[in-house]
């Protein structure tokens, strides 16, 4: 990573706090370490390699050290945001989502709630952790790891859903930093409409296996099938059953699969 380059394009986008590590345990572990020392709003952390990256549920994320992006971004979100915190990891799907297109990639799509898709594989994964102080949000961590070139990719008998990377699918050759900072700006402008109506729709004009059927597993005793609707004010999914009825789920700790 061109350290310079980077500090020249977090500073443009009034990032002066950032941190860049050639190894580390976890990004977001970083992050929501470093908020307890108030660093400023997208303050963000990035490492070449991780030893124990990690998605939801504690499942394991790989990073590839010169192939993959690892960035956890400090957010505090307002009072207004803090009623809708469910609606952040969407917004940060739509943030990578559109970091990606401008790579030059049209077939960009999220699978709800926050993986980034290119022809239906994935590409980028998302963890959005909180830090409290008794019933107080102190902060936010958004930790997206991208998958850049092909050597990111794991071997496919690892993985629970097909994976890709930018390389593949991009004409030129793809540029970590432009992402970086196209991921951050992306959430920057994302955040100023968050809860408007705007938001549920341009999220839904991405929404991968619309129209589908899919199963959504909450449990393995609790396995609902349906056709995906779209999306609610909160970012829940609206699953159509087979009797006709809405059921929404919310962006907690669920998978979704194509059937
Ligand atoms: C995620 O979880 O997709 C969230 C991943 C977030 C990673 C970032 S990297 C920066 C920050 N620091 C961290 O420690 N984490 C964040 P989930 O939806 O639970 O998906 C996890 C599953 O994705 C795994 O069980 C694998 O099947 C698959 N997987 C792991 N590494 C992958 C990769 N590089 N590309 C595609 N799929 C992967």
């Amino acid at each position: 990573m061109n350290e310079q380059k980077l500090t020249l394009a977090l500073n443009g986008l009034g990032v002066f706090d950032f941190q860049y590590f050639d190894k580390v345990s976890s990004t977001n572990d970083m992050a929501l370490d470093w908020i307890a020392s108030s660093p400023q709003e997208y303050a963000a952390v990035m490492a070449d390699a991780q030893t124990a990256g990690r998605g939801r549920q504690n499942r394991r994320w790989v990073t590839t050290p010169g192939a993959s992006i690892a960035l956890s971004i400090i957010v505090y979100p307002s009072s207004v945001e803090q009623e809708e915190l469910g609606l952040f990891p969407l917004a940060a799907g739509l943030a990578v989502a559109h970091a990606v297109e401008n790579q030059g990639i049209k077939t960009v799509q999220l699978k709800w709630p926050n993986d980034v898709l290119i022809m239906q594989m994935k590409t980028a994964g998302i963890l959005v952790e909180t830090v409290w102080d008794g019933a107080s949000l102190k902060g936010l961590v958004v930790g997206i790891g991208i998958n850049v070139l092909a050597d990111a990719v794991p071997p496919s008998d690892s993985l629970l859903f097909p994976a890709t990377c930018i390389q593949s699918h991009a004409d030129q050759e793809p540029d970590q930093i432009t992402l970086i900072a196209d991921t951050i700006a992306n959430l920057q402008r994302i955040r100023k409409d968050l809860t408007s109506p705007d938001f549920v729709q341009r999220y839904t004009s991405k929404l991968a296996f619309r129209g589908q059927k899919v199963s959504i597993r909450e449990s393995d005793a609790q396995i609902t099938t349906g056709e995906i609707a779209g999306i609610d004010p909160s970012g829940q999914l609206c699953l159509r059953l087979d009797d006709g009825r809405i059921q929404t789920f919310p962006a907690g700790d669920v998978s979704l699969r194509p059937l």
